[in-house]
């Protein structure tokens, strides 16, 4: 990685009798340090270490490093008084670690020669880590590329999250089929969490409340609760990019509160004795994978509470040892809620204020708005939390008092503001009577936080108008948007080495921390020959690595001057992989009957998880092999179309991806996407976007240009007035259409041994449903494919648009999203940290 080669001060740094083991960042004490830690942390020596001993020794080394800087990052916030942000989050998809810490500190070159010097190769070391899964897609990874922008701004923060001993499930693809796997990140030990056993809070469960008078007379509650877990502190360092301050990302593991129930124990029932820890532990065993029905699952919402509890506690016991007054703890604390997961701390802080602390309810109400803030990620209705309320009061018994008392209170200021309608009052209430009862989370992050934000802009006014509109003309000043943004150091700087060092040479390296300031310094080469002929040897290059990917995991060989057509996303049909599809088979077919006709030859590549129990994600991924084993292995295909589905699409299999897209495919039904931050890491490597109006689109076809970007099919509007007026698929499968016979080539068996039933589900979803408007859209899509060909046969117009996407890509860094958080609801500032 020449980029921090040629600028790393660490260049210079020579050993010093000075620097210590634990801290010197030269290459001689590093490797003495690595040594040290093989020797004495791992307990081995050379000749009998594995390539994980040497990892983990080199992790070690690193994590030595940041520690020092973490311990100057907490010195300086114990002693100030500076606001602090937390952020909570049920998933946090970090990725690996060593290679973005070692770019963070400065020491990635230097750490290469160190670990050659005792014989190994670093690319290899890197290769050997295990990420931590914790996260099902966009929502998590945005949390962490947040983690990472806010220590690289000099802001104090805590990421708060589960330490799920399961993350997200490894994918394998067995006949064409998802195969799911356990994820076991934690077999080979992780060298970058802290386990801190001696912070830990209890969280209780179950049980009922009982009314008191306290000893100065007033009303109180006391919670007499059937369970009560331990949760204890596990820590994983954040370095900011080459500055010293360090974050937390906190993440609660859960444990019994005794080792055994020592009662049953004596009586000789050692199993029941046992029962309680594993049921204790069960809570962080494993993150649920995005599914339809979320709804009713009890350990969910333990999970969610377990993680709130444990994060407020921590946040008050820090603030009362900083020696403040509760009643200041929304002047020193900021707290995001990420999606409604963790929504419960509306009720949970009321409680510790009201309940635990004796603070007034009026009092701890303010100082609770005040704190929160809630962002929204989601325009699917069937994806917003709603918690039955039996359950909800078996396992949270005195936070649906709290919750109910909100929303009494609540309710009445509705109807003081001169609020009538019975209906708007039943929409807003916290609970949903329409039927069975439910708590809705939502509706609770609303009203309890001061400020509520979408994703992108469409992504806001669409709440606005539609998801919480009642919330939005009861409060409209609380309603805002910070659109997502992506972290460039792991997604340019890390991803594609040989792109961000041409970058550096032209324009120097600030971008690296102030991408939206400098990048755009890198129009003026757009149409520079010798910047065109490096921009597209390193992109070949890129694709060439990827095709090694590809050829060692499916064996299948890919030809690197082929446009590569990338789609990599969670699977879902609003997402539309199956359009994609329908594209590729409409290439197929025209191919098939004229093996002559003109067209570019292209690879397709898909990625991404289904969840468990989403059928026709499942089937979707079923159909892309299948149309991928006709499809290669038809000699007319040969040099003209591939399609490759790669398992295991996760933060390490997805770096080599977006560096070595030509065609970024984010084609989902306009409005159902909140955002999207995929889109911004394929353009932002150079790709270029075929798309509809959907999500964080829309704000970047405006910043790159709409003559830079393949624009096609209906607008949200439009999709809402094509359903208003009865929408017939089938009208847009006209027969002797290119629809037609693509369809027919799918229900005739074509790409499943002429079983025509295997894909049934799928055509008929097609033919009669068609939810996301795949027939609407079809032929606008195949037209802009059109486009996209006749785009790429010019080499060096393509060249330049793919440099004014990257050019035009700063304020989709999320330092710039970091930063609106910061001043538009956070209200918090930058913090230098000296190492003394
Ligand atoms: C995603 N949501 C949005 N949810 O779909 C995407 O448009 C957006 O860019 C991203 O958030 C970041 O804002 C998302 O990833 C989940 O994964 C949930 C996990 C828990 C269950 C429900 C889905």
């Amino acid at each position: 990685m020449k980029t921090s080669k040629a600028k790393s001060p660490s260049r210079q740094r020579k050993p010093s009798v000075r620097e210590d083991t634990r801290t010197g960042l030269s290459p001689e004490v590093m490797k003495r340090a690595i040594m040290d830690n093989l020797n004495f942390i791992q307990g081995r020596v050379p000749l009998t270490a594995t390539r994980n001993d040497w990892y983990m020794a080199l992790a070690y080394t690193v994590r030595d490093r940041i520690l020092h800087r973490w311990m100057e990052t907490i010195e300086t916030y114990m002693g100030s008084k500076e606001k602090s942000v937390s952020y909570l989050s049920a998933e946090f998809l970090i990725g690996p670690q060593l290679g973005s810490n070692l770019l963070s500190l400065g020491i990635y070159e230097d750490a290469r020669d160190a670990v050659a010097q005792l014989g190994q190769n670093l690319d290899k070391l890197l290769d050997q880590e295990e990420e931590p899964g914790l996260g099902n897609g966009g929502l998590g990874r945005l949390a962490a590329c947040y983690l990472d922008s806010l220590a690289t701004l000099e802001i104090l923060g805590v990421g708060y999250g589960i330490h799920y001993e399961f993350g997200i499930f490894d994918q394998e693809i067995h006949d064409g089929w998802q195969v799911e796997t356990s994820d076991k990140w934690l077999r080979l030990g992780t060298p970058w969490e802290v386990p801190r056993p001696e912070i830990a809070f209890v969280v209780h469960f179950g049980g009922h409340t009982e009314q008191y008078a306290d000893e100065n007379g007033r009303f109180k509650v006391r919670w007499i609760p059937a369970r009560s877990v331990r949760g204890v502190a596990h820590d994983i360092t954040v370095p900011g990019y080459r500055v010293n301050t360090v974050n937390l990302l906190r993440l609660w593991k859960a444990e019994a509160t005794e080792s055994f129930d020592l009662e049953a124990f004596n009586v000789g029932e050692y199993y029941r004795a046992v029962e309680d820890k594993v049921a204790s532990e069960n809570i962080t065993k494993v993150l649920y994978p995005r599914d339809e029905a979320l709804q009713g699952k009890r350990l969910r919402l333990e999970q969610q509470c377990f993680f709130v509890s444990c994060s407020l506690q921590d946040l008050f016991r820090v603030h009362l040892r900083r020696g403040d007054d509760l009643r200041d703890f929304h002047v020193s604390n900021a707290i995001q809620l990420n999606d409604t997961h963790p929504s419960i701390a509306v009720a949970e802080m009321m409680r510790l204020l009201v309940d635990e602390h004796d603070i007034e309810w009026d009092t701890a109400w303010d100082i609770t708005q005040n704190t929160l803030g809630y962002t929204n990620h989601t325009l699917l209705p069937e994806a917003l939390e709603k918690w039955p309320l039996p359950l909800f009061a078996s396992v949270l018994p005195r936070h649906l008092e709290i919750i109910l008392e909100i929303n009494r209170r609540f309710l009445d200021e509705v109807r003081a503001r001169g609020v009538t309608d019975n209906g708007r009052i039943a929409r807003v209430s916290l609970i949903d009577e329409t039927g069975e009862r439910y708590v809705r989370m939502a509706n609770l992050a609303c009203v309890g936080s001061h400020a509520i934000n979408g994703v992108a802009a469409l992504h806001t006014e669409l709440l606005k108008q539609d998801v919480l509109h009642d919330f939005y003309e009861l409060f409209p000043d609380k309603f805002l948007n910070v659109t997502n943004g992506v972290t460039p150091r792991r997604w340019v700087l890390l991803s594609n080495p040989q792109l961000a060092e041409l970058i550096t040479s032209r324009i120097g390296d600030k971008w690296i921390r102030d991408m939206e300031r400098h990048f755009p310094k890198l129009e003026r080469f757009a149409d520079e020959a010798e910047f065109q002929d490096k921009w597209r040897r390193i992109k070949y290059a890129n694709k060439k690595k990827l095709a090694s990917i590809i050829r060692g995991q499916t064996g299948i060989v890919v030809d690197a001057e082929s446009l590569f057509d990338i789609q990599v996303k969670r699977i879902h049909e609003y997402k539309r992989q199956h359009l994609n599809l329908l594209h590729v088979i409409a290439l197929y077919h025209r191919i098939k009957q004229n093996p002559r006709v003109d067209i570019v030859p292209r690879t397709v590549i898909f990625a991404g998880k289904a969840a468990p129990g989403y059928v026709m994600a499942k089937l979707i991924i079923k159909l892309i092999n299948s149309v991928a084993d006709v499809v290669n292995n038809d000699p007319d295909m040969d040099g003209r179309l591939k399609v490759v589905f790669l398992s295991d699409f996760n933060v390490k299999n997805a770096q080599p991806v977006y560096p070595a897209a030509d065609l970024s495919e984010q084609i989902s039904t306009a409005g159902k996407e909140a955002s999207g931050t995929g889109n911004m890491k394929f353009s932002m490597n150079g790709a270029l976007t075929v798309g509809t109006l959907d999500g964080a689109n829309i704000e970047i076809r405006e910043a790159v240009g709409e003559e830079n970007f393949f624009l096609f099919g209906l607008t949200a509007t439009e999709v809402k007035e094509f359903k208003s007026q009865g929408y017939d698929p089938m009208r847009y499968v006209e027969p002797g259409s290119e629809l037609a016979a693509v369809i027919d080539l799918v229900a005739r068996g074509h790409f499943s041994n002429g079983d025509p039933r295997l894909f049934m589900p799928l055509i008929d979803s097609f033919l009669h449903h068609d939810e996301y408007m795949l027939m609407a859209d079809f032929q606008p899509y195949c037209d802009c494919q059109d486009r996209v060909d006749k785009a790429y046969r010019d080499e060096e117009r393509w060249t330049r648009m793919s440099i004014l996407n990257v050019a035009r890509m700063g304020s989709f860094s999320s330092d710039r999203a970091i930063r609106e958080y910061a001043e538009k609801i956070w209200n918090v500032k930058p913090v230098k940290i000296r190492i003394k």
